[in-house]
């Protein structure tokens, strides 16, 4: 028998909870006689199975209420480990897990909404702009996430290349799961660790409601979910011409209207809320693409002014957007849109955001200058809502 614990881990790759007690090692002796192939770890990572260091299960006694173990030694070359591992995935924990909060943050939308633009182009100015200013640091946790951020995001920021279209959790099981990063807050005396992960959808995934979004919404601590505003009509029409012919021709306004009540769904068909209640998650439904949308601003409006640097959340430059994009969603949308997402969610905030700062030319693989507008807005007032940062 385990014995029991209050303080329950979380991976921040899969998102498995576990007591310290289930937690397992790895022998990381090179010359090991005892590797071989690690199937849950191939599963997890989708790379092929090779010879890897021997896992380790402590071997807890009953009735004994000692500490969970920290090192343990390999039963094939007898040395010492201290490598631990996810019961579950086999990936290596972060040293301090114990004392590091995670936060899930999932991005959801329809296919082509930008979530993943959005992504690599908030880590880039969150690591440049932001980190610096509040005083934190970020990068991929771990080798598993470096490789994943510098395979699908990071080109945008290094060559200013377009991302591709987010795989299905079919076609690619990382899809599946978080792309996770380490936040380290420098609190004057020390400094406070704690994991940040994204759930970046497919949006066909999303669109189609596949079993994946079962993970993204059971951990989710907080939701992004992008409109994209080159899908409503009204929108499309008036920017057309000025735009280029990747404006979409497709009108998904009905579906947009509704999709608050389908995500709300979500949530009760994982039996987070019951049918009575309403989603408690942050939501932050953030219009993509604002680059496409300013000829259409008037003078003044706050999605103009570019935000001013400062070294706390301002509240209140968060609060005038979100008045600002709620009415502009009304006048586009119709009322409805904004009636459901009261009815449904108790905590919520609309933003506009562009990763790239102007619209992609037709057929072109690059953009010529990365300049996001209002990235940040939509997970600063996450984190103020998740408590992640002191706010002003
Ligand atoms: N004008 C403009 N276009 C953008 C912006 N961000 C993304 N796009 C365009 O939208 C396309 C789709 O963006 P993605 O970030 O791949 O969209 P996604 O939501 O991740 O799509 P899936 O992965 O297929 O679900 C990109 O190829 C760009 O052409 C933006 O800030 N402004
Ligand atoms: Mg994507
Ligand atoms: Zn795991
Ligand atoms: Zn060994």
């Amino acid at each position: 028998m385990m014995v029991a614990t209050h303080l329950n881990l979380q991976c921040p790759f899969c998102c498995a909870t576990f007591t310290p007690y289930e937690v397992r090692f790895r022998c990381m002796t090179p010359t090991c006689r005892g590797q071989a192939t690690d199937i849950p770890y191939s599963r997890f990572t989708g790379e092929k199975p090779r010879a890897q260091g021997r896992i380790l299960i402590p071997i807890q006694k009953r009735s004994t209420f000692s500490k969970p173990l920290t090192e343990i030694k390999c039963d094939y070359c007898h040395l010492s480990t201290i490598t631990r591992i996810c019961p579950e995935c086999h990936m290596e924990l972060p040293a301090d897990i114990e004392q590091s909060e995670a936060f899930f943050i999932a991005l959801l939308g329809d296919t082509s909404a930008g979530k993943t633009h959005y992504l690599a182009s908030l880590i880039g100015y969150l690591q440049n702009e932001i980190g610096p200013r509040l005083h934190f640091s970020l990068h991929p946790l771990g080798e598993y996430s470096t490789r994943r951020w510098q395979k699908r995001y990071e080109p945008l920021l290094n060559s200013r290349h377009l991302l591709e279209s987010t795989p299905t959790a079919e076609e690619d099981v990382q899809s599946s799961y978080p792309l996770s990063f380490q936040l380290s807050l420098d609190t004057g005396i020390s400094k406070k660790n704690m994991t940040l992960g994204f759930f970046d959808a497919s949006g066909s995934d999303v669109h189609n409601q596949r079993a994946i979004l079962k993970r993204y919404i059971q951990n989710a601590n907080g939701v992004l979910y992008f409109i994209d505003p080159l899908t409503i009509q009204t929108i499309s029409q008036q920017i057309r011409p000025a735009s280029h012919a990747s404006a979409s021709t497709r009108d998904t306004t009905r579906e947009i209207v509704q999709m608050p009540r389908m995500l709300r769904g979500l949530f009760e068909q994982e039996q987070i809320i019951t049918p009575q209640e309403k989603v408690k998650v942050p939501t932050a439904f953030v219009l993509s693409k604002l680059d496409t949308l300013l000829p259409l601003l008037y003078p003044g409006c706050p999605l103009l002014r570019p935000n001013i640097q400062q070294e706390t959340i301002a509240e209140e430059r968060l609060q005038s957007i979100n008045t600002e994009v709620s009415s502009l969603l009304g006048a586009w949308l119709g009322p409805q849109f904004g009636q459901l997402v009261r009815s449904e969610f108790t905590n919520y905030g609309y933003f506009s955001v562009s990763a790239l700062g102007s619209n992609p030319a037709p057929n072109e693989h690059t953009v010529p200058s990365l300049s996001p507008l209002h990235i940040e807005d939509p997970l600063l007032w996450l984190f103020a809502q998740l408590q992640v940062l002191k706010t002003a």
